[in-house]
């Protein structure tokens, strides 16, 4: 009788495979958006040589590592190889877009990330750009390396990030996790699949190799000879969906674990020294950067927050169990 109940979880489960792929298909950025951003990038490349004449612009964040959804902001890095001061670059620049008629113009001076905003009248597009922020840089290229190698991954880490922005946990002003932080714990979470669907790029031979600020980013990069890497797996979204949550709602040890897409494995809290809080950080849910080790993703989250979540975790795990229409229940607005 287990067997057959069993069987039955399982053909519901697959249901909900049609459903997720559209969802999934209907959040892709259409071509002509990327278009747009190159376009924009160029602009404010031309503009900001002409003070800066050996900056150069990257896009990083979702908008080039393969996880944004349509119609979302551009993240801009400046690198600049000289010895400046951010914050006065950065209102030199505010002044620069304002009078090329770029809108909303505005220097966040004092942010973690201190930032330039903008709204290009032109392509619609809102904009974020900062200095020398050359880490972001190159997580977004392991982000979207990893992206390369099974599609499992991006699927699931747009369900869970539409999941996040609809339940409202996808706030990190409110203590709640980044989207950065939500496709780490997707990626983990696919290396540590029995048999596994992605491989732990940071632990095989280097291929790629760069100094960041004192950090060592190295990794396998030629991931087109890993594209059958999960093929042994036949897990579809709606089993990893349905996994995803019932780990974070029922499984992680948040006592003791910290999850690290780095070692492609679980850590002890006890060996990072991440037991007890220190100033701000609290470490109630640990994500260890693949690149900056001693930082937790999880520092955002206080002692209202990491309920907030859980709850949120194990209602989606419940509605992935018993609700007859999960779609529906899973996206609703908070
Ligand atoms: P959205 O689609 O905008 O929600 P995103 O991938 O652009 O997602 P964020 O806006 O949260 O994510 O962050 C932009 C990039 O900045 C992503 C990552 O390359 C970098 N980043 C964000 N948070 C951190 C962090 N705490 N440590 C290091 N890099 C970070
Ligand atoms: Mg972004």
């Amino acid at each position: 009788r287990n067997f057959k109940r069993l069987m039955e979880c399982r053909t519901d489960i697959e249901r909900l495979n049609a459903p997720f792929l559209a969802i999934y298909e209907s959040l892709i950025p259409p071509e002509e958006e990327k278009e747009k951003q190159k376009q924009l990038l160029t602009s404010l490349e031309k503009l900001v040589c002409k003070e800066w004449p050996d900056a150069r612009l990257y896009i990083y964040g979702s908008c080039a590592n393969s996880f944004g959804f349509s119609k979302s902001d551009i993240d801009v890095c400046i690198a600049i190889d000289q010895d400046i001061n951010k914050s006065e670059v950065l209102l030199e620049l505010a002044d620069i877009f304002q009078s090329d008629n770029l809108q909303n113009v505005q220097a966040l001076t004092r942010a973690r990330v201190p930032i330039v905003k903008l709204k290009d009248p032109v392509t619609g597009i809102s904009c974020d750009i900062c200095i020398n922020n050359v880490l972001a840089v190159v997580n977004t290229k392991l982000l979207r390396d990893y992206a390369q190698i099974d599609v499992r991954l991006r699927q699931l880490a747009f369900i869970v990030k539409h999941w996040a922005k609809s339940r409202a946990v996808n706030e990190t002003y409110q203590g709640t996790l980044s989207s950065y932080a939500y496709v780490l714990m997707c990626i983990h979470f696919l290396q540590q699949r029995k048999p596994a669907i992605l491989p732990c790029l940071q632990g095989m031979e280097t291929t790629y190799a760069v100094t960041v600020e004192e950090v060592e980013c190295t990794y396998f990069d030629q991931v087109e000879k890993l594209r059958d890497f999960g093929a042994r797996n036949k897990e579809t979204i709606a089993q990893l969906v349905w996994a995803f949550f019932n780990y974070w709602a029922y499984s992680h040890d948040y006592t003791n674990s910290v999850i690290s897409v780095r070692t492609g494995s679980i850590l002890s809290k006890q060996s990072k020294d991440w037991t007890r809080r220190i100033g701000n950080d609290r470490h109630l849910i640990c994500i260890e950067d693949p690149f900056e080790t001693s930082h937790d993703l999880g520092r955002v989250v206080d002692k209202y927050s990491i309920r907030v979540l859980r709850e949120e975790f194990e209602r989606a795990a419940e509605i992935m169990q018993r609700d007859p229409d999960p779609c529906t229940a899973l996206f609703k607005p908070y």
